[in-house]
């Protein structure tokens, strides 16, 4: 038996959503993110404002459901247009040691990419579970692609990465805030991430990829033995 408790992953993620949540300051516009670990952060936002720690706070959601997630707990909540925002903080799927990421299995890809695209710091929280040496070793890469013609983007997708499958948890296919589909690629063994997001974003029918490369500013990792900062 350990001396001490092993916290679980949710405490885990809950501690890395708080420690982001201290680069927040009063009157900052803020990206928030999807996914059950930005979910903390989102709560404790509005924990933070409620208490009265942080005042005239605007998010800008990256999903239908953080949206009203944020919203039912009395954020303001805008739609992103083109104002910088100061901060986005978000969870991601795989997370490389030079903070580039895997994000797209909570299915908001595109809409986070979008937003945290003009944040002028993103911050990744994350247990220690999405650490990985390099991309792909664990995550599948998310590609968000049209549905009009998607058997025919997939077999254009196919022949560059083999592998992989058209997301689909039921007997239709998982569709996106912004009514497309998501191909679940199998990345291989060695690959060199910003190429292959160029030739991916240069296949007809793909409208994004979950490949979020040189975006991070920062992380904050949760192991048992504490959070770990990365930039
Ligand atoms: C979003 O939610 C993602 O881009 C990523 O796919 C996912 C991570 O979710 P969780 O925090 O639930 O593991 O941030």
């Amino acid at each position: 038996m350990p001396d001490h408790p092993v916290p679980d992953l949710e405490a885990l993620k809950k501690e890395a959503a708080v420690r982001a949540t201290h680069l927040v300051r009063s009157g900052m516009r803020v990206g928030l993110g999807t996914g059950s670990t930005a979910k903390y952060a989102i709560e404790e936002l509005a924990r933070r404002i409620q208490a009265g720690e942080l005042t005239d706070i605007t998010g800008v959601a990256t999903s239908e459901a953080s949206d009203t997630l944020a919203r039912s707990l009395g954020l303001r909540v805008e739609v992103l247009d083109p104002r910088p925002l100061d901060l986005a903080i978000d969870g991601a799927d795989e997370i490389d040691p030079q903070l580039n990421l895997i994000k797209g299995l909570g299915g908001a890809l595109l809409r986070e990419k979008l937003t945290e695209i003009q944040a002028r710091q993103l911050v990744i929280i994350a247990d220690h579970t999405k650490v990985v040496e390099r991309l792909g070793q664990k995550a599948p890469l998310p590609i968000e692609i049209a549905r009009f013609g998607f058997l025919s983007t997939i077999e254009r997708l196919r022949a560059q990465l083999p592998g992989g499958r058209l997301r689909q948890p039921g007997a239709q296919p998982y569709v996106t805030d912004n009514g497309n589909y998501i191909y679940d690629a199998q990345l291989p063994e060695t690959f060199d991430p910003a190429t292959l997001e160029r030739q991916l974003k240069g296949t007809l029918g793909v409208v994004d990829t979950g490949f979020f490369l040189g975006m991070a500013t920062h992380a904050f990792v949760a192991a048992p033995d504490g959070v770990r900062e990365l930039v």
